[in-house]
């Protein structure tokens, strides 16, 4: 690998802990996971990580300039400090950045989730060569990220772009974060799963009512694109949540393009032509030719955002 610059990615998430290699034009060389140690506390979580690290060095076989690490929940990024992750044990107030430092001897720079991947997205994937752009990512949760004016959106403690938590539907469904109605709360993978047992369970004449108890996100996308008229009417909904959402990131961003990714944009090609005239159906007319793209990147947009934050570093 010679004298290029690498550097390593991890994404901590409350069931996974991925890890990375990365060279300069975010190409993945190498890439590793284990189930995170989430119930055993902070330090736990913390030699996970660094033990990841050390995978990923050892295959980089020379120096690398150090660590970028993609986080859930609000952080105190600037300072690398995790204020609140309900998902991981231990993860309140906990100094994460400095931890994950002195466990692997080498420098940390922590970055929201959401953040990572549409930093991932900008300099190498969908949103490449855009000054303003919008991610999204619908998956267990819904988080964000914006780039505006050619430079990344952090807000105050570097918190900005918590699109999952805009209330969408007042005192609609609670939402793990404490409030009601937040658009995660109705249109993330489990919001969408939930919603669509509850009808099979109801609807005795669809193809979904026979297995409603155990039914997945993809087997309601199959019947819908078999012709099952509840599985329809299910990502109709799904896909009108999904445009009212990104429509309000239209009139706040005015990105160029909103970028989705996530588990549910495994679905995009059945997704986007219902999204995108119900995003449009929500906005101003000079905003209704923002186009809906996929994640180029797919699975490691965060991966990747992350460890660019140590190249641009220097
Ligand atoms: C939540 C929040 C965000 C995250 C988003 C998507 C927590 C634990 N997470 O809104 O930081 O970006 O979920 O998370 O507060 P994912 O795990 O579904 O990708
Ligand atoms: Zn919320």
């Amino acid at each position: 690998m010679g004298s290029e610059r690498l550097a390593i990615g991890i994404d901590l998430g409350g069931t996974q802990i991925r890890g990375a290699l990365i060279d300069e034009a975010g190409t993945v060389l190498h890439r590793e996971a284990m189930a995170t140690a989430a119930t055993a506390g902070a330090e736990a979580v913390v030699a996970q990580i660094a033990a990841l690290a050390r995978a990923m060095a050892e295959r980089a076989g020379g120096a690398v300039l150090g660590i970028g690490l993609s986080a859930p929940g609000p952080l105190d990024a600037p300072n690398g400090i995790a204020l609140s992750t309900p998902t991981i044990a231990g993860f309140t107030d906990f100094p994460l950045a400095q931890a994950v430092e002195a466990a692997s001897g080498r420098p940390v720079l922590l970055e929201n989730d959401g953040i990572a991947a549409a930093i991932g997205e900008w300099r190498f994937g969908a949103g490449r060569g855009l000054d303003h752009m919008v991610y999204a990512t619908v998956s267990t949760g819904i988080g964000g990220g914006v780039i505006a004016d050619g430079r990344v959106l952090r807000g105050r403690m570097g918190m900005a772009a918590h699109i999952g938590h805009m209330i969408v539907v007042q005192g609609g469904a609670p939402c793990a974060c404490g409030a009601h109605g937040c658009f995660e709360a109705h249109a993330s993978g489990p919001a969408f799963v939930a919603r669509a047992r509850g009808a099979a369970r109801e609807d005795v004449g669809s193809t979904l009512h026979a297995n409603a108890e155990t039914l997945s996100a993809a087997e309601v996308f199959d019947a819908a694109g078999a012709g099952d008229a509840l599985a329809r009417r299910l990502v109709g909904e799904e896909a009108e949540l999904l445009g009212l959402g990104f429509g309000n990131l239209l009139h706040l961003y005015s990105p160029d393009v909103i970028v989705m990714g996530g588990g549910l944009s495994h679905q995009f090609d059945r997704l986007e032509p219902l999204i995108s005239p119900a995003m449009r159906r929500n906005v101003l007319p000079p905003f209704r030719s923002v186009p809906l793209r996929r994640a180029l990147l797919g699975d490691n947009s965060g991966l990747v955002g992350a460890a660019s934050l140590l190249f641009e570093r220097g």
